[in-house]
């Protein structure tokens, strides 16, 4: 497929906030962005900025590339990498750039944009969806713990989308119940915002499953992204709504009792993102998913750390944190050989793409973490949807 036009515009994110949307030959994809964002994160550029630098030259150079494989895509990487790279446009840009070769791509062959990475992909996908939600995509009003997940055990996942959305709906009138100070408000994700404290969510959160295995005879298991590095200042794990101060052993002691006390299944960034050794302390120690996202920031070189420090068993696959598609399947492929599981995740700040979805069935990922409710979330869940009944 030659490249005939590229432009860039600002467009809305589900914050509200501006990103950058780029057309290649008439078709559209943006950048979504992080709130509680990873130090290690690729470099990301103001959008106006972007869109202005877009505008002024990658746009002609863009135009010189035909792209019918990832190997062209490593092509046109090398270039936006010589002329100025992530510095002068951003991840950001680079994203929203690959994303919209990829639909235009599809638009001019025909196939689903999952066929550019794999022609007969599998697909057998569970989603993993926040249903309670604190920490920076809450304005710091709810739980000090940024997300508290649920995982079905399902073998299709429209069946999976439509347990989790059971349990939030079942979760809500819950809160409504036993939390004096909901006031039924959702946060960034659409994620119930408590004013409950860790211990009580989770036994909420128990008492909901158990009402759905007995109703639709599915067992669902429990999961938490702590997102710690926005706990952690200078040295502690500040809990500003338990009023507590811990210790790196403390805070490890307080996952270990948390995974006991509720079984949990799965704890993302259970510590800090500097903390190989730690991570790996807990992973030891556990059968839970431990699983890196600040940690690993979706960079095959500290992916490839953790695993040799044997810090994980999981990872946080986002595009957008390593600014390219050829890392992103790289960083996949490092997992799978690793026996890593690859969970393929959304932002904070999402737009209503669902590229996310096709690349979800290309690479043939086992988990997403796509959200629960609102359009921007929907707009991924629905296209998995659509994609499950096609392939099977
Ligand atoms: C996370 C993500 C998505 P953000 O920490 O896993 O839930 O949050 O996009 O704000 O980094
Ligand atoms: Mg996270």
């Amino acid at each position: 497929m030659e490249i005939r036009s590229a432009k860039a515009r600002i467009v809305l994110n589900s914050r509200g906030d501006p990103t950058i949307e780029v057309e290649i030959n008439g078709v559209s994809e943006s950048a979504p962005q992080g709130a509680s964002i990873g130090k290690y994160e690729a470099m990301y550029v103001d959008p106006m900025l972007a869109v202005n630098r877009f505008n002024e030259d990658l746009s002609k150079v863009l135009t010189t590339f035909d792209i019918q494989s990832l190997d062209d895509l490593k092509e046109f990487e090398e270039c936006f990498f010589n002329i100025g790279g992530f510095r002068k446009y951003g991840a950001n840009t680079l994203i929203a750039t690959e994303y919209a070769i990829l639909r235009a791509w599809s638009k001019y062959t025909g196939a689903p944009i999952y066929v550019f990475f794999n022609k007969n992909p599998k697909i057998n996908i569970r989603p993993l969806s926040n249903v309670i939600g604190g920490g920076a995509h809450a304005l710091w009003r709810g739980p000090d713990i940024q997300e508290f997940l649920v995982l079905p055990e399902t073998k299709y996942v429209k069946l999976g989308i439509f347990i989790n959305s059971l349990v939030h709906k079942l979760l809500g009138e819950k809160l409504s119940i036993n939390d004096k100070g909901f006031l039924g408000a959702k946060n960034d994700e659409g994620a119930w915002v408590s004013t409950l404290d860790t211990d009580i969510i989770l036994t909420l959160i128990s008492n909901v499953i158990d009402e759905v295995r007995e109703q639709e005879g599915v067992d669902v298991r429990i999961g938490m992204d702590v997102a710690a590095s926005q706990l952690y200042i200078n040295g502690y794990y500040i809990y500003k709504r338990e009023s507590k101060k811990l210790s790196r052993e403390e805070q490890i002691d307080k996952m270990l009792k948390l995974i006991e006390d509720f079984d949990l299944y799965y704890i993302e960034d259970p510590l800090h993102e500097e903390d190989f050794e730690g991570f790996s302390e807990i992973n030891s120690m556990t059968d839970a998913l431990i699983t890196g996202d600040d940690l690993t920031v979706t960079n095959p070189k500290r992916i490839n750390e953790a695993i040799k420090s044997k810090s994980v068993k999981a990872v946080i696959i986002k595009p957008n944190q390593v600014g390219s598609i050829v890392k992103t399947t790289e960083a996949v492929a490092l997992c799978k050989k690793n026996n890593i599981i690859p969970i393929l995740s959304h932002r904070s700040g999402e737009t209503e793409s669902n590229i996310l979805s096709h690349l979800a069935v290309g690479l043939e990922i086992p988990i997403v973490k796509f959200g629960i409710v609102n359009g921007e979330r929907t707009a991924k869940l629905n296209e998995l949807i659509r994609i499950e009944e096609k392939l099977l």
